[in-house]
């Protein structure tokens, strides 16, 4: 990591907002100020002037319980309709919420009016189904519009959603399923990725096949939007079709008010271990914070901006900046449903053309992998209309940030690196891009009304030019509220650490600058980020050591020019399975199951087969000795180890 600091800190271009947009741009110094003279009372302003309340809230934080925090508590709101039909009420319906593009190319428009009746219609179907308050809602779909319009439709009802990303397993379909005891299932028939349908029904079918005996179904019904026209097998007791239901639903639908801290969504998220943790987010705070963010780091003024989010609804970005932020804010987003470089490399610049995309949301895997296809392909496209550019999921390294704002921002258009956390549910550290002179691979600043520190591992400010771990030093209206049936977890994993002061132990590295910014290292537990996404070491563990030919198994996150990180794993193969089977092809095969077990991101780069593994001599597997040799360096410190000779046994076996 030192090298790596040691770049990092080289790095000293400096990049002004342009005039215009400095002069137009939502986010000014006076929110800094405001925020820094009353933190509570700033966020109640801010709640009070974005939302509407059903029910005005007197209260603003209850932190007597902590870690269990409560905002806006006694004020009561209806996240739907604060994303619909107030937009429709003031005279906004006929503006266009939703430019959906199909993977082969169709073209949707939806506007507020068209949206909010389609909600209305579902939260009908939901409610004929017998669901309602507090029950929990799975949603398992493409990208397609359907997908905004269920989320928003169990939002509307008071119900719990739990979107499971269409790239997950049936298993992990299963265990999502389960922990939150999901009553209904929305899915689709399928989805377009990468020019072909890529079926999702059977993996709900599979997922309610088998129950082991003496387990109860918690699922009650499948609602299925179709959209890949492929074959799906169908139980008439359970299943319904969307385009059967829906119209035929009423339209007309009161949203009614429920409490700020009503239950609004689990996501699931892996932690370092191998269960993946539901993180629970409530409505009125992380509402306030979704619409705040989006409004000030994102520079979004909804009459005129085009806003494109390039994230799943599968993920905490495509919740907070796919549906409830814009939405919330009235703006006009695109939706596109596939993958970026089908059926050519530039896809998303001809979305971007089309549409007259002005600010546009990705994560640092895709403008590396942009790059390295060239900038020739993004020079055939007009990119001209963006003006704001964000990063997230990931840190963005300083080459790919100034490639980012000089190939597709036109050496003008600000670039945002935005940190958070699905914890977190909202942006927390980023520059306000009217304000702030961007630093290239630094997050900079927490935003307004946000406190943080980096400290050492006795929760002491490190001070600047230091690094260390990353805290959040107050509680904040979007943070998670726990983790679903596991309050004990909660505490542990984010609050234990620093409990003596009272911080929130984020999980990852950081360094303060000269100036005080911030620079995000990556995570310091062992928690990977592939591509952006969160996958635990355990878990893929977990999944290969299922498998009937392994004994054991460690895996690491690589570093990796394109993906951030890449999944590496040591596997040691059974005595009795090499005596019954050939070793070729074993480490495809091994690739290919983990793709079956948890889903295809989660799929190894590289499989080695090896005889033993680094252990200390209390048992645990030497994970920094294995990234040492998946990433080809010489292998650091093995005194700690049990046996001293294994690491060059391993890397002997390698060459
Ligand atoms: C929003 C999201 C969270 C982890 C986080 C950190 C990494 C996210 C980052 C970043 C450096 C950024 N991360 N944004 N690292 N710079 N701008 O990605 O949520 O999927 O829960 O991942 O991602 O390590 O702890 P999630």
């Amino acid at each position: 990591m030192s090298s790596q600091i040691d770049h990092l800190l080289s790095e000293s271009r400096r990049f002004a907002p342009p005039a215009q947009f400095a002069a137009e741009a939502v986010g000014t110094t006076e929110l800094y100020e405001r925020a820094a003279a009353d933190r509570e009372g700033f966020w109640a302003d801010q709640a009070r002037e974005l939302l509407h309340w059903h029910t005005p809230f007197t209260q603003v934080l209850d932190w007597s319980n902590p870690p269990f925090a409560e905002w806006f508590a006694d004020g009561e709101l209806n996240v739907a309709y604060n994303c619909l039909d107030r937009h429709v009420e003031a005279g906004n319906g006929e503006r266009v919420a939703l430019l959906w593009e199909g993977e082969p190319g169709e073209e949707r428009r939806i506007t507020y009016a068209e949206l909010t009746e389609e909600v209305k219609r579902v939260a009908n179907v939901l409610e004929g189904l017998g669901v309602g308050h507090g029950d929990r809602v799975a949603i398992y779909l493409p990208m397609i519009p359907e997908a905004v319009a269920a989320m928003l439709a169990v939002a509307r009802i008071g119900a719990i959603h739990s979107v499971v990303f269409g790239g997950f397993s049936a298993d992990s379909l299963r265990a999502r399923i389960d922990d939150a005891g999901a009553k209904l299932v929305i899915t689709a028939d399928g989805g377009y990725r990468k020019g072909k349908v890529s079926p999702l029904k059977p993996a709900v079918d599979m997922a309610l096949a088998d129950r082991g005996s003496g387990e109860q179904e918690t699922v009650e019904h499948v609602l299925v939007v179709r959209r890949g026209g492929n074959d799906v097998e169908w139980n008439p007791e359970r299943d319904l079709w969307w385009h059967e239901a829906v119209p035929a639903a009423s339209a007309d639908h009161q949203a009614r008010p429920f409490p700020a801290e009503n239950p609004l969504f689990i996501l699931y998220t892996s932690g370092t271990t191998g269960k993946p943790k539901g993180i629970l987010h409530t409505s009125g705070g992380y509402l306030a914070q979704a619409a705040f963010t989006n409004r000030v780091v994102h520079d979004v003024h909804p009459e005129s901006d085009v806003y494109w989010c390039t994230a799943d609804i599968g993920w905490i970005t495509g919740h907070t900046y796919v549906t409830y932020g814009p939405l919330a804010n009235g703006a006009t987003q695109v939706l596109y449903e596939g993958t970026p470089d089908t059926p050519h490399p530039g896809r998303w610049w001809e979305v971007i053309q089309k549409y007259g995309v002005t600010i546009f949301y990705t994560a640092p895997t895709a403008i590396r992998s942009f790059m390295k296809i060239g900038r020739e392909v993004p020079q055939r496209f007009d990119l001209s209309s963006l003006r704001l550019l964000g990063s997230v999921g990931e840190p963005i390294n300083p080459e790919a940030w100034v490639w980012y704002r000089n190939i597709i921002g036109g050496e003008s258009a600000p670039v945002v690196d935005t940190w958070w956390q699905t914890e977190t549910g909202a942006i927390m550290i980023s520059a306000l891009p009217g304000i702030t002179e961007t630093k290239p691979g630094s997050a900079q600043v927490p935003i307004p009304g946000i406190t943080i520190d980096v400290v050492d591992d006795s929760g002491e400010h490190v001070g600047n030019g230091n690094g260390g771990l990353l805290v959040i030093t107050g509680p904040w209206p979007s943070m998670l509220r726990g983790i679903w049936g596991d309050p004990e977890r909660y505490k542990e994993t984010y609050w234990d650490k620093f409990a003596d002061k009272g911080y929130y132990f984020a999980g990852d590295g950081a360094r303060l600058d000269e100036d005080g910014d911030v620079w995000l290292l990556g995570r310091v537990d062992d928690v990977m980020n592939i591509s952006g996404h969160r996958l635990s070491t355990a878990e893929i563990e977990s999944a290969l050591v299922a498998n009937e030919a392994v004994a054991e198994a460690a895996v690491v996150g690589a570093s990796d020019e394109t993906t951030g990180q890449a999944v590496v794993a040591f596997v040691i193969i059974k005595q009795s399975f090499l005596k019954a089977h050939a070793p070729e092809g074993l480490a495809g095969t091994l690739r290919t199951w983990v793709g079956e077990q948890i889903g295809p991101i989660a799929r190894p780069r590289d499989i080695y087969i090896v005889g033993e593994l680094p252990k200390t001599r209390s048992g645990k597997i030497m994970r920094r000795l294995l990234r040492d040799v998946a990433e080809g360096r010489e292998v650091g410190d093995t005194t700690t180890l049990a046996d001293t000779a294994v690491m060059s046994v391993i890397s002997a076996q390698l060459k």
